[in-house]
């Protein structure tokens, strides 16, 4: 690597004037503002891979949920996990350097604070989701990967969660904990032959999947090649080729929302739906009963789901001293929060963002994580794996019970919520159990609640606690919002300010819809 060409590459990618931000899914905003976040982001991925002794580091092009005219980009560390967060700093500082310059320098500041060995070749893989504007900055990144002589290679369009999968098995290839196959068609193998045997001799008629007009649509129907016939799914919303569709009136994100249905779908009683977002790392399922009314199965209904099944693989395997529990957010429905207590199973509050909730989910041998809006995923222990994979069985049930949980583990893309895995993971719940829709959101009926956003001045100057539970600043505003929420039953309202929009978000759920409205208002009117 030499300066010259890191400045002449730099120099390809002018600084807009612009702050930047590494948020809580890396940096995300208009396309046009991004071409040199994106070349910056390709030499802090080749930092990060020497850093981690050559290792794999993931680059994954999208903005998710985001509107079509957005894009983003995001890190994706050794074992598929979100890039570690002290690392955010080091990006956001790469991407405001003023000059190729300072862009160089700071680069070799890096490589010397943490005595970075110039001999180990840089690996880095990438892909993007489908927008119109994800080939120009895959070219942006490629330049800067070149320009620092990193080793690469690109996979196109996939789904983040695949990009995550792949990095994961790159890395553990040939070691005692090797994921799997580092190829697109290894991921649809190890997903459908889990499937498969979990759906032997089993049918449970049909899923209507709405893919958000995003990669998931392509991807899921190459999925679909490998499945067995147990059960149907019809694919809509799956125009990848009309750019301004993207995530429009579709998706994951418009569903939790609104609480509605895209309007694509005519929904039949009691049949199951889901959506998927933008890059298919969020899903949600829902329904209408038979008097035409909507039901949203969100991600604590999948969370609840997943737990519970899970338990009652173990006890019925006849493996003790396990543990499991179940990670949310602030936004997880406090009847939710309730039911999993009931079942005797621990619960754990964390900020919003899929690293604080996958970070919590480790201390379990089993930790379920899920935020309301569909992102989430199963993590099994290593030790936890072992000891399943171990395990003797000491009756034909047992021996049952044990395989059907091997197969779990093996459903589950434990790198990061899937849309695509948990849609097969819910699909085989519902099978064994042999249950509708209606029969799964029977578990707990959700308080009805309201999500608002407020734009403030400045959102910094909202601070939280307890999880986001709790503002310590502005002082004085908390207390306001808890005599508000006194005078309601089963009251609960917090306010954050958003990680990734300036904005600040307000929750309200309360005994009837009526009040969780009037209170999420009145909270929103103490922020003027
Ligand atoms: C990001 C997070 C998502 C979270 C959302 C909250 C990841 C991969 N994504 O999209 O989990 O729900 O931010 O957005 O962590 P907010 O801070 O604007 O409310
Ligand atoms: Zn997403």
């Amino acid at each position: 690597m030499s300066q010259e060409a890191v400045i002449a590459a730099s120099g390809a990618y002018p600084k807009p004037a612009q702050t930047f931000q590494y948020g809580t899914a890396g940096f995300r905003m208009k396309a046009e503002l991004l071409p040199s976040v994106v070349f910056r982001v390709g030499l802090l991925a080749a930092l990060r891979s020497r850093y981690k002794g050559g290792q794999v580091i993931g680059v994954m092009i999208t903005a998710s949920h985001n509107p079509p005219a957005d894009n983003g980009v995001k890190l994706i560390d050794p074992l598929g996990e979100m890039l570690e967060s002290n690392w955010e700093a080091y990006g956001t500082a790469l991407a405001n350097a003023e000059s190729d310059q300072a862009v160089y320098d700071y680069y070799t500041q890096l490589e010397q604070k943490f005595n970075i060995n110039k001999d180990i070749v840089p690996q880095v893989i990438y892909g993007s989701d489908t927008r119109e504007s994800s080939p120009a900055l895959v070219q942006a990144l490629k330049d800067a990967l070149d320009a620092v002589g990193v080793k690469s290679q690109g996979f196109g369009a996939v789904t983040t969660p695949q990009l995550h999968y792949i990095v994961r098995c790159l890395n553990t290839q040939g070691t005692e904990d090797a994921y799997g196959e580092p190829t697109l068609e290894g991921y649809y193998k190890k997903l459908s032959t889990a499937f498969n045997q979990l759906m032997a001799n089993k049918s449970n008629g049909s899923v209507t999947v709405d893919c958000a007009n995003g990669v998931g649509g392509p991807k899921l129907r190459e999925l679909q090649k490998y499945l067995n016939d147990s059960i149907e799914i019809t694919i809509t919303n799956d125009d990848t080729e009309t750019f301004s569709k993207l995530n429009s009136e579709s998706g994951a994100d418009y569903v939790k929302t609104g609480q509605r249905l895209p309007p694509s779908v005519s929904a039949k009683p009691l049949a199951r739906y889901a959506s998927l977002d933008g890059d298919a790392d969020r899903i949600v399922y829902y329904y209408v009963d038979k008097n035409s009314v909507f039901h949203l199965l969100d991600g604590d209904k999948i969370a609840t789901l997943a737990a519970s099944f899970i338990g009652d693989l173990i006890h019925h395997s006849g493996i003790t001293d396990f543990s499991i529990g179940v990670v949310q957010t602030a936004y997880a429905n406090g009847s939710s929060t309730a039911y999993i207590e009931k079942q005797g199973l621990p619960t754990v509050c964390t900020p919003t963002g899929v690293k604080h909730l996958h970070h919590a989910a480790l201390a379990y041998d089993c930790g379920v994580y899920f935020e309301a809006n569909g992102h989430g995923t199963v993590l099994f222990s290593p030790s936890a794996l072992k000891r399943i994979f171990a395990h003797e069985p000491k009756s034909p049930a047992q021996d049952t019970a044990l395989t059907h949980l091997k197969n779990i583990t093996e459903l589950i893309n434990q790198t990061v919520g899937d849309a695509l895995s948990d849609l097969l993971l819910v699909e085989v719940i519902l099978a064994h159990k042999d249950w509708t829709p209606d029969l799964w959101d029977a578990c707990y009926a959700d308080l009805p609640n309201k999500l608002e956003k407020a734009e403030v001045e400045d959102r910094n100057v909202y601070k939280t606690t307890d999880a986001e539970r709790k503002l310590t600043h502005p002082a004085g505003l908390q207390e306001q919002i808890d005599a508000l929420v006194g005078k309601y039953e089963q009251a609960r309202s917090f306010v954050r300010p958003s990680g990734t929009e300036n904005v600040v978000r307000v929750y309200a759920e309360a005994a009837t819809r009526s009040e969780a409205d009037e209170l999420a208002q009145k909270v929103k009117a103490l922020l003027k």
